[in-house]
């Protein structure tokens, strides 16, 4: 089933962001390098509107390097928009963020006309770590978990340079199905909002084609050549064996063995990490779209055909009708 979640205090995020907008010079949208089309968040890209937008690619520490590289040309390649990868809790290269939203607002700075930058993205990104690594000191309370950071605050960097952290921000509906997976399986989405063997068996699909070695190596599984022929469950249930999530009777407990495999994911115990390359999120943002086309289309031909305006009615005529 589709994973989806937008509590209500989203929607009020959404709501302060687009009123907070109207001042705001720079807008970083802080991605997660693991995931990093998945965690783009759509509604976001129509609020900002025109406004200078830098894409900042975080946890790269447990991101596949490679991938990490790929992304940022396919991002670059989009017009108006800056892409850097980074380790939120790395001060040189946040460093080198402040510079970069100088660059893109070079008509703002001084007391009277001071830059003022939002920092937006999806919950559990890094989006207080990153704050608070600009400032030097803890100003937002951080924590690994989504929906640490309630409301929005503003943090004075400099006299002339304030930033802003907004609460983690989702989408009411997240269309691509497999991205659902992926933010569940990066620790993005509320814990009571999905099935963790749902969200492991799609982990282990995406993993055991590009990832198989790694997935042997942590797990001992024996065929590293095979697994990308195996099938999912048949994968997560070896792994629960191999790592003792055995109840009586030999039977392999699943949810045990997909906690583990998430835990493991998210801790970067499996090694760094890409879930999506470009292109494959190309193909299923274009899969998906043209199957919602074809929903909508059928529901516009069973909703049953407003009547036709009845034709007006003819005079009598007199003669006809013998009068
Ligand atoms: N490995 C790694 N961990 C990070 C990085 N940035 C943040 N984290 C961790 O990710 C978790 C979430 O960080 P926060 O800064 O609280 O995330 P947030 O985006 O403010 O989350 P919400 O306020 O819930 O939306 C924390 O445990 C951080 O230590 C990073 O670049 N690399
Ligand atoms: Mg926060």
């Amino acid at each position: 089933m589709a994973i989806q979640w937008f509590p209500g205090h989203m929607n009020v995020t959404k709501k302060a962001i687009l009123e907070r907008i109207k001042d705001i010079d720079v807008v970083i949208e802080l991605l997660d390098a693991r995931l990093p089309g998945s965690s783009a968040n759509p509604m976001l890209a129509e609020m900002t509107g025109t406004r200078r937008k830098l894409k900042v690619l975080n946890k790269q520490d447990l991101a596949d390097p490679e991938q990490t590289e790929a992304w940022l040309a396919w991002y670059r390649a989009q017009s108006d928009t800056g892409a850097i990868a980074l380790d939120a809790g790395d001060t040189a290269p946040a460093q080198r963020l402040i510079a970069a939203c100088r660059e893109l607002a070079p008509h703002r700075g001084g007391m009277a006309k001071p830059l003022r930058v939002l920092i937006c993205g999806i919950p559990n990104v890094g989006k207080s770590t990153l704050l608070n690594t600009l400032v030097g000191k803890k100003a937002a309370k951080t924590g690994d978990e989504a929906g640490v950071t309630r409301i929005e605050q503003r943090i004075n960097l400099a006299s002339d340079f304030y930033l802003f952290d907004t609460p983690g921000m989702l989408w009411p509906k997240i269309v691509v199905e497999k991205s659902g997976y992926h933010l569940a399986g990066s620790g993005a989405v509320g814990r009571n909002a999905y099935d963790e063997e749902e969200v492991a068996l799609e982990l282990v699909n995406s993993l055991k084609g590009r990832y198989p070695q790694l997935l042997a190596a942590r797990y001992r599984l024996e065929d590293v050549d095979a697994l990308p022929g195996l099938h999912d469950d048949v994968i997560l249930t070896e792994i629960g064996r191999k790592r003792g999530a055995v109840m009586s009777g030999g039977r392999v407990n699943m949810q045990k063995a997909a906690e583990i495999i998430i835990n493991d994911f998210r801790s970067a115990i499996l090694g760094r990490i890409t879930l999506e390359t470009p292109a494959q999120f190309e193909a299923w943002r274009a899969a998906d779209e043209a199957a919602e086309a074809e929903r909508q289309l059928k529901k516009q031909l069973k909703a049953p055909r407003a009547k036709a305006p009845r034709a007006p009615r003819p005079p009598r005529n007199p003669e006809a009708a013998g009068q």
